[in-house]
């Protein structure tokens, strides 16, 4: 460890170089760890990690998880993208999950998850993430860690804002990145300003989890690129950063960055609520994708929808105000008592942070600054805080350690910067390798974040592992932040482009995840629940065929009768019932993916026969000693 030179030293070095574009020789050097680093992350064999960290796997369309301290990759949880390692999207059970109004869209672009809240702290019952390229919103169980729920969004183009849940998980929002026609068009595209818009959308969760669009805001046609939620007396709060609120449809000529202030925007979702009750909003046209998984069933299904209703923040008093933010703010960060929101304006070194309570005598005291399409403007200073000087360059997001103290990551230089939120006096900052965006203290998006460790999410890997060739996974770094400064523990690579995650102490949901679906549950329509109950039924030539799997042989394992042109349905239920024995099914020349049937489970592939012949079919997942010989044939006829 002795080689590990000054780490204030090796950051102003890799700040020199990396703002001269030179990230190569800057990579050269390591970043100093602490000398007992190893120790402290390690997780012995058998020994489980301290906290859950879910990592969004950004252009995978899934979600990662990983265990923290040791970096350790548990899982990878199939959200908005296809994944044969299980079927998920594949099998006929689970496909409907992929249905968009568009068709089936086997692939999205996850960035943002979030846990499900109780007064304002992490239940551990659900993790959301949004699709930002094909507007959805995802609920994933955790307590089987299963995509359960898709909605898409309507009226939206690039849901980048969600997945923010409020504090006691009332709802959830999507919004617009890019500015359009509401409802779409034809329309020329210079005649945006003024004329697109820029619809946010309100999403009620119930107690099941259940997500329902409450309610679509007919914003401005500004760009919306993330939002957070009010906690503590912001409750009942939304606040979403914008840019381009110049309204450029070319960001060539026209700089969408002339203005010297974007707005965030504060919303009163409580009064919309009230509002929309008492029946305010008109119903309009829209077109979006519902998509639940049933657990009975275990059979995903999906419709599509046909109304939303709009409200006009006009029209609702004292409900929607924008409160201007230096330079194109990308991250909008609300602190855990809910006073501080912190506006990290990409363009700038400093941080805006904005006052709750000072927003509120603004409002009182009309302390305006003219409108924006009839919404009026806060002035400035009304509601400022304070101001974060000299951070660094490049300010993206911010968490929060629930000892009084802000993170604030810095793309450009490279780094996350430890502020302080009662004096805004900068108190540390480590160099972050390399080009960090998102950075995530488990619970630091509540009221009560565990303030043990903190991770940043890196853009850039370069040198940080055995090179792989021209394409690198992305990486993380784990800081331990329980002193007064940063200690760097450890880097792992990450799975597709961790845009954020979230944490969760392992406590809250390692008992009740959940260990087998019990065979005397499942109502799946083609289920065999024994191996009498198997068989092959014909229906023109559409044939089902019902098998089971038990340690170490299909049920049936010969099948005759099929003929070339058929539409061969494999039903494989899985009687197991310990923990952690799946069996895999997969059937040559098959063009689809594998089935991966977990215990109780029973999943469809469908199969359509080309050539006469006998074809086999094997279980893929070594389930026993006599793994090797599950298997079976199908003889195919000609027609
Ligand atoms: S974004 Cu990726 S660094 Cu989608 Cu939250 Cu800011
Ligand atoms: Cu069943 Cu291998």
């Amino acid at each position: 460890m002795k080689r590990y030179i000054s780490l204030t030293i090796l950051g102003i070095i890799g700040l020199i170089l990396q703002s001269c574009g030179n990230q190569d020789s800057a990579s050269k050097k390591s970043g100093a760890i602490t000398s007992n680093a190893a120790e402290r992350v390690y997780v012995a064999p058998g020994e489980h990690d301290e906290y859950y960290a879910f990592l969004s796997g950004g252009y995978s369309g899934n979600l990662t998880v990983y265990g923290l301290p040791s970096g350790r990759m548990l899982k990878e949880i199939p959200v908005f993208s296809q994944f044969p390692t299980n079927g998920y999207g594949y099998s006929e059970e689970t496909a409907p999950m992929l249905n968009t109004s568009f068709g089936m869209v086997p692939w999205g672009d996850a960035h943002h998850p979030d846990i499900s809240q109780t007064n304002g702290e992490l239940d551990g019952r659900w993790i959301f993430i949004n699709e930002n390229n094909t507007p959805r919103i995802a609920r994933i169980s955790l307590e089987t860690f299963e995509t359960e729920e898709i909605i898409e969004i309507p009226h939206s183009a690039g849901n980048h804002s969600s997945a923010y849940v409020t504090e006691n998980s009332e709802y959830i929002v999507a919004g617009t990145r890019f500015s359009i026609p509401y409802p779409q068009e034809d329309m020329a595209i210079d005649k945006m300003k003024g004329n697109f818009k820029g619809p946010l959308t309100f999403i009620a969760i119930n107690d099941e989890g259940r997500m329902n669009i409450d309610f679509q805001l007919d914003m401005p046609g500004f760009n919306y690129d993330l939002s957070h939620p009010g906690r503590g007396d912001s409750h009942g709060w939304f606040f979403f950063t914008t840019y381009n609120t110049e309204e450029a449809h070319t960001m060539q000529e026209v700089n969408a960055s002339q203005n010297d202030k974007d707005f965030i925007a504060a919303i009163n979702w409580k009064k919309i609520q009230q509002y929309v009750k008492d029946g305010g909003g008109e119903e309009i046209e829209a077109k979006y994708a519902h998509n639940v998984f049933d657990h009975h069933t275990q059979t995903a299904t999906s419709t599509i929808e046909k109304k939303v209703l709009r409200v006009d923040p006009r029209k609702v008093e004292d409900a929607v105000f924008f409160m201007p933010t230096p330079k194109s703010p990308h991250g909008c960060d609300v602190d855990p008592s809910g006073e501080y929101i912190v506006g990290n304006g990409k363009l700038s070194t400093n941080l805006t942070v904005h006052s709750f309570s000072k927003m509120l005598k603004a409002i009182e005291n009309k302390d305006f600054d003219g409108d924006a399409y009839g919404i009026p403007i806060l002035n400035f200073e009304s509601t400022l805080a304070g101001t974060v000087k000299e951070g660094g360059l490049g300010p993206l997001h911010t968490e929060f350690d629930g000892k009084g103290n802000a993170y604030t990551t810095f793309f450009i230089s490279s780094e996350v910067v430890k502020w302080n939120l009662k004096t805004f006096e900068v108190l540390d900052r480590q160099p972050s390798y390399y080009s960090v965006g998102h950075l995530m203290i488990p619970g630091g998006n509540s009221r009560k974040p565990f303030g043990k460790y903190m991770i940043s999410l890196n853009k850039i890997t370069k040198d940080r592992y055995l090179p792989t060739g021209p394409e690198l996974e992305h990486s993380a770094q784990l800081f331990d932040i329980s002193g007064d400064k940063m200690e760097l523990l450890l880097d792992f690579p990450t799975h597709g482009e961790p845009h954020y995650a979230a944490g969760i102490p392992a406590e809250i949901i390692k008992s009740k995840s959940r260990k087998i679906y019990r065979l005397d549950e499942n109502e799946h329509k083609y289920a065999a629940k024994q191996e009498s109950e198997t068989r092959m039924e014909r229906d023109g030539n559409e044939v089902h065929i019902y098998l089971t799997t038990v340690r170490s042989h299909f049920s049936p394992d010969n099948l005759e009768g099929i003929k070339v042109g058929d539409k061969v349905y494999f039903h494989v239920t899985n009687l197991e019932q310990d923990f952690d024995v799946p069996h895999g099914f997969a059937m040559i020349g098959a063009n689809t993916s594998e089935l991966l049937i977990m215990p109780g489970q029973t999943k469809t592939i469908i199969w359509e026969p080309k050539r006469e012949g006998v074809w086999p079919f094997y279980c893929t997942d070594f389930c026993s000693a006599l793994h090797q010989e599950m298997q079976g044939y199908i003889r195919v006829s000609g027609k």
